[in-house]
This record gives C-alpha cells, structure tokens and sequence, in this order.
C-alpha cells in the first residue's frame, strides 16, 4: 500500500505516519512534509523521485503530474487502468492525506495583501483530493487531522478501509473543497479592485456570495409537522451566539424552539444587568433586569404568565438553584445560560423533557464581531435572499432628543432605554410598556400601531398590573396621535419613539397637551 502525505497543517502527521510506517505502508511526500517526517527518522520517498520532475516555479507545480494523478485515478477493477500504469510506471496511491494552503486563515488577516491572499490559493491539493475522492472505492482521502485516528484504528485492525469509510471520506472531502472554492469565491468577488492597490477592501455585499453553511443536525418537522426541517450554522459563527450553545439535558429541540431560543438569546445577551428574556411565538413576552437571575425571572414572569406557559427562557448569568427552583414552577421548553450551578442542574434532572442549553457569552470587545452580533442578516423570499446588515445599532444618552415640554426624571430615562432595547426584539408593530427594569405590558406584531398599543395595555390588565407611571417604547414613530393617547390613557407617562413623521408635530402637542414627556430616539427598529 502507498500513501502520499501533503499537508500544510503538520498537526499529527508524525505520528500518523509512524502507525502508517509500522503497518509497511510505504510513505510519499511532498517538500516540505517530507523533510519534517524525514527529520523524525521516517522512511519518506519524496513526490519529486516518483515524478522525476522537480518541484518547480516556488512549488505551485510539485504533485500535477501523471505519476500521482494516474496512481489516484486509475480503477483498480479495470484491466485496462492497471495494464496503462504497469505500461507508464505508475504505482497506485491507496492513502492520500492533503490539507490545503491556509487561504480562509490568510484572508481573515488585518491586512491580507491581494498577492498574500493568491499565493494562498491551493491547486495541487485540491486537485489530489478531488482525484481520490472520485476514485473512493480505490483510494482513502483524508482531509482533516480529526479523521487520523478513526482511520490508522481501521487499518490497523482489518488492514483495510471498508466502502463505507471510504465514501465518507471521499464526502467529506468533496465538502473541504466546496468550502475552501466558496471561501476564494467569496473573497474574491468582494473585492474592491483598484489598480496599483495591493491591499484591497472588501463589499459587503459582493456580486455572488456563497455563504457557506455546515449541519448541525436534522430535525424531526419544520415549523409544523408537515414540514421537513434540518438545522445549519454559519461555517463561521459569531462568538456566543446560539449555534455555538452545547445541550446538556432534554428532549431534541425543535425548529421552532430554536428560532425562539435564537430570539430569545439574542435580547438577553443585550443586557449587561442580570436579565431575564421570556419568548413565546418569536416575541419577548416578559423581559426584565434584576440584581439576581431570581429576581430577573420573577419579574419578567409577571408581565404575562399566561404567554410564559411553556414559554423558552434565557438568562445572561448562570442560573443558580434558587432561580431554577423558581422556573421549575413553571412549564418551561427551553432554558438558556451561560452555565447552570450543581443545584440547578439537579433541579431539572427530573424534567427529563426540559431542554437545558448552555452558550458562552461573547468576550466582549469594541467590535460587532467581538460583542457576538451577527454582522449581516439574511432573509429568505421565494427563490431569493434579502441580505442587510444586522440591527446592531445600540441607543445611547446624547442620541435622545426630548422634544416635550415636560422632561422625563432620571427613574423614567432609565425606563425608557430599558423600553427601547426590549421593543428592538419585538416583532412590529411594537409597543412596550416598562417600569423598574421590567417590562409592563408587550403589544407585538399586529398591523396597526394603534392596536399594538390597545394589547400592550389590555394584556398588563390581564396580568394585574398598573399601567401608572410607565415608559413606553414604540418601534417606529406614531403617525397620528391616536396611539399615544392610548398609551397615556393607559398610565403611559413618558414616551420613546423614533420620531420622523410628518405629523410629528401632532403627536408632540398631544403629548405635551396630556402632560407627559416624549424623546426621540432618531432610528427606528422595524423586525419583521
Ligand atoms: O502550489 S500547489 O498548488 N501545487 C502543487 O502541485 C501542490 N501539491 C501539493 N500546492 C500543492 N500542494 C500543497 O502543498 C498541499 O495541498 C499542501 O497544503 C502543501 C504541502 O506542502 P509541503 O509538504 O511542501 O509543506
């Protein structure tokens, strides 16, 4: 038997090719993998030898030659295919083993120059692998160090590897390179081309986009049981985002437990207080901050228990025993925190159904990228996508503009923002009624404002609460005054909206007639 090793990461290799060795397996290698395994005492015959042609032009062409690909690509159960190797002085190769030039390592570089980036394009590799893969009854193509072990324990107990381990591999390599021709793809048709620029910048949105996507698993129905549904991630995900979460209990989540956990995860990890995120069909239905995960939780519950029941609940700490023993009390789907304490894993040892997902929080950092948020978003419409970039803008102090006569007191700003980043999860048309860090009363999704503000109200009436003395926050400006005399009616007394209509200045003489203070945000939060 004859492999040839090729690897740019040389993580393994030694060892791999010392059991290899030691099965009288008969080693083939390129430059710069030949000399290390050569260094470690291993028998290696380097490619040039077989081809007889030197590595040539900084070894763009080492390995694309007859020798290796006949030795790859010839059927071993065809006479002919064996008779024009044995006529050309070809051996067969039975092991490849290939990783690629670090091209997606090279372009995510600050800096990365246009000839870095080319220099770091593949061809020899990929050629090889593509070879073995296509010949996967023949040949074994390994294209990742994580694939070593499972194959050297193959090989060494029946001194061969069945069909179905080599079509696996020979998939699983078809996919390193579809990955590895997206990533190329990806980078070169984003970017920017000026002539004389050798460090180009790159669009956002480029002429074709590949976005490569990995699964993570099947899932048992689509958002209704009729309805098939598998569950990918972005082959490279956002730190801390829900893709990244390890199930450490429960039942198999559903689709529509993940697209709620995802909502739900993404709000939470908004607050930097400890906070607690209620999501039931998509929208937050009770949010709050609290100076525990007890006190988080209790609060956000009593927005609305009824919508709670069976609701997918994320925390920004780690949920301790005390706050679990409080959720359990209540039929829960889904649970989220940066970690779960002993006590609160023992807690829900006995809800064998609940499903207990635990996410690191993002590290943090001055970047989108760093603080977790996805940098675009992607929308699918019958036969197309609508890309933008993400809804990462965060409100700050100086952006309000108070725009009433009446100014809101500190407790109220602080209301309000509060108000503001809950209304940014929910659904439009959205209407927010918060207090004290929690929120009072969540109108979402209906089209008309007008009504949306009617349920924020109706549903704080449903769950005993007082509307007196609330900030509301509304996602888009109101366009008449009847919305918020609404929410002044129900209690409201201060007011957070975009602003921007063309009655802007009927609703500020609504609010500044009722009494009550108003501020403009100046950007608007439409979730659809
Ligand atoms: O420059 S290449 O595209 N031309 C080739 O003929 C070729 N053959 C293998 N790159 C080529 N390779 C790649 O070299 C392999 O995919 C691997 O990543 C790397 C290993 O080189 P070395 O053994 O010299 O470190």
């Amino acid at each position: 038997m004859n492999a040839l090793l090729s690897v740019s990461d040389k993580t393994g290799i030694v060892e791999l090719a010392r059991e290899l060795h030691a099965l009288g397996i008969k080693l083939i290698s390129t430059g710069g993998t030949a000399k290390l395994l050569a260094e470690q005492g291993l028998p290696v015959t380097e490619v040039a030898e077989v081809t007889a042609f030197p590595e040539m032009l900084d070894g763009r062409v080492k390995t694309l030659h007859p020798k290796v690909h006949g030795g790859l690509l010839a059927r071993r159960d065809v006479p002919e295919h064996m008779a024009a190797l044995a006529a050309h002085g070809i051996d067969t190769i039975d092991l490849l083993v290939v990783n690629l030039y670090p091209f997606e390592a090279t372009v995510a570089k600050p800096g990365c120059t246009l000839e870095d980036a080319i220099e770091n394009i593949d061809i020899g590799g990929p050629a090889m692998v593509r070879s073995a893969a296509k010949n996967w009854k023949d040949v074994g193509v390994l294209t990742d160090a994580s694939q070593y072990a499972g194959v050297l324990a193959e090989l060494k107990s029946a001194g061969k590897l069945t069909d179905k381990t080599r079509f696996a591999l020979s998939v699983a390599a078809f996919n390193r390179i579809s990955q590895y021709d997206g990533a190329i793809s990806d980078y070169l048709s984003a970017l920017n081309f000026e002539e004389g620029n050798n460090t180009p910048s790159q669009q956002l949105f480029p002429a074709q986009s590949n976005g490569r996507f990995v699964k993570l698993q099947d899932l048992r129905y689509g958002e209704n049981p009729h309805q098939q549904a598998a569950f990918y991630r972005d082959l490279y995900p956002a730190p801390g985002s829900l893709v990244t979460a390890t199930q450490v209990q429960g039942k198999e989540l559903s689709y529509n437990n993940i697209a709620d956990a995802d909502a739900a995860w993404e709000c939470v990890k908004s607050f930097d207080a400890p906070a607690c995120v209620i999501v039931k069909h998509a929208n937050p239905c009770g949010v709050a901050v609290g100076a525990n995960p007890l006190e988080a939780y209790s609060k956000a519950f009593q927005t609305d228990p009824t919508s709670a029941f069976g609701g997918i609940i994320a925390f920004n700490r780690p949920l301790d025993g005390v706050a679990a023993q409080q959720v359990s009390k209540q039929f829960v789907e889904v649970l989220m925190a940066p970690d779960f304490s002993v006590e609160a894993l023992e807690v829900f040892k006995s809800k064998v159904n609940v499903r207990l997902l635990k996410i690191a929080l993002p590290t943090g950092g001055s970047t989108a990228w760093d603080k977790g948020q996805n940098l675009v978003d992607v929308k699918r419409i019958g036969s197309g996508l609508l890309m933008q970039t993400a809804d990462n803008h965060e409100l700050q102090l100086a952006d309000l503009k108070v725009v009433t006569t009446k100014q809101p007191t500190a407790e109220e700003l602080q209301d309000l923002l509060f108000a503001w980043k809950v209304a940014k999860y929910v659904k439009s048309n959205a209407i927010v009624f918060c207090k004290g860090g929690m929120t009072m009363g969540v109108g979402a999704g209906q089209m008309s404002r007008l009504d949306s503000a009617r349920i924020a109200s109706i549903k704080a009436g449903h769950a005993s609460l007082s509307l007196q003395g609330t900030a509301v926050a509304s996602d888009a400006f109101f366009p008449f005054r009847d919305g918020l005399d609404v929410v002044v009616d129900a209690g409201a007394t201060c007011v957070i909206q975009p602003g921007g209509s063309m009655r802007d200045q009927e609703v500020i003489d609504a609010a500044n007639e009722r009494g009550v203070a108003m501020v403009f945000s100046g950007v608007r939060h439409f979730r659809h």
